[in-house]
């Protein structure tokens, strides 16, 4: 099996500090959860920016003070900028951290209700357009689906050239308005993708831990972090995304699935820079 690739969502764009303390929104608490997440074996960060008191930005600027603060202490880790940003934003608002050609970013590859009153809008024009921004700045893409009817309408727009090759998914489960993330959805969406494309899960909430399991002993990837899930375990709080990442870490032990470097990650995901 390919060494496990471990992404650390420390920061996500709704999670706030009065629901776990960790909750990274400096450039300076930024740069120290992803180093705990680096430090116990995370390959990836995925980041969304914030301003200091937490609103979160889609400003290449605050992207721009962050990632340089995160590279002074994971010099070599790889920096997934999110695209994603908040819901509401529009399509030139979330694409604002591409000027910075970031190494990686995330692509969403379709609608969804997202709990309340909440719509995280991603049309098939949407994605066209993300795909081609990505796509002029060599930017590497990682395909966010929250649902099997997302991985359809990637496979549509391979089809029709949108879309090119590499293929690595991520699988989000477990949003509220999204699928869900039990063994059986996740066993549907693996065996959706084709056999040479790549995949992550972030299981969301309760489903971090369960989905992580799955993703190690099946040959695929995992992401934690505080965006998706802030307890260690039931009605504790992680201490750090450096924690979840941890857990992480020693399930894979357990699998004996050894853990990626980011040079190794590269090569897994068919990275060219
Ligand atoms: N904050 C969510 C609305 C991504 O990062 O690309 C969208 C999100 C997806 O988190
Ligand atoms: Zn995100």
């Amino acid at each position: 099996m390919q060494k496990l690739i471990i992404t650390c969502a420390i920061s996500g764009a709704e999670v706030t500090k009065a629901q776990n303390p960790a909750v990274p929104y400096t450039a300076l608490e930024m740069a120290e959860q992803a180093y705990l997440a680096y430090h116990q074996g995370a390959s990836i960060i995925h980041l969304h920016a914030r301003e200091d008191d937490g609103t979160p930005t889609q400003s290449a600027e605050r992207f721009r003070i962050i990632m340089e603060a995160i590279k002074k202490r994971c010099p070599d880790v790889i920096i997934q900028v999110s695209t994603g940003g908040a819901v509401g934003m529009s399509r030139d608002e979330r694409l604002q951290p591409i000027v910075l050609n970031p190494q990686m970013a995330t692509l969403d590859c379709g609608t969804l209700n997202f709990g309340g009153d909440d719509i995280f809008i991603n049309t098939e024009n949407d994605i066209i357009y993300f795909a081609h921004v990505l796509q002029e700045r060599a930017v590497f893409k990682e395909l966010e689906c929250f649902e099997k009817g997302h991985i359809d309408s990637v496979l549509r727009l391979v089809k029709k050239g949108h879309i090119h090759a590499p293929l690595h998914f991520s699988f989000v489960l477990g949003v509220n308005g999204g699928m869900s993330g039990e063994e059986r959805d996740f066993m549907f969406l693996k065996d959706s993708i084709p056999s040479d494309a790549t995949y992550s899960v972030a299981g969301i909430g309760k489903y971090e831990f369960s989905l992580a399991k799955l993703a190690i002993e099946h040959g695929g990837h995992v992401r934690v972090g505080l965006e998706d899930n802030i307890f260690i375990e039931k009605g504790v709080l992680a201490a750090s995304n450096g924690e979840l990442v941890k857990k992480v870490v020693t399930m894979a032990k357990v699998a004996n699935r050894e853990i990626a470097s980011p040079a190794e990650a590269r090569q897994i995901l068919r990275m060219e820079k």
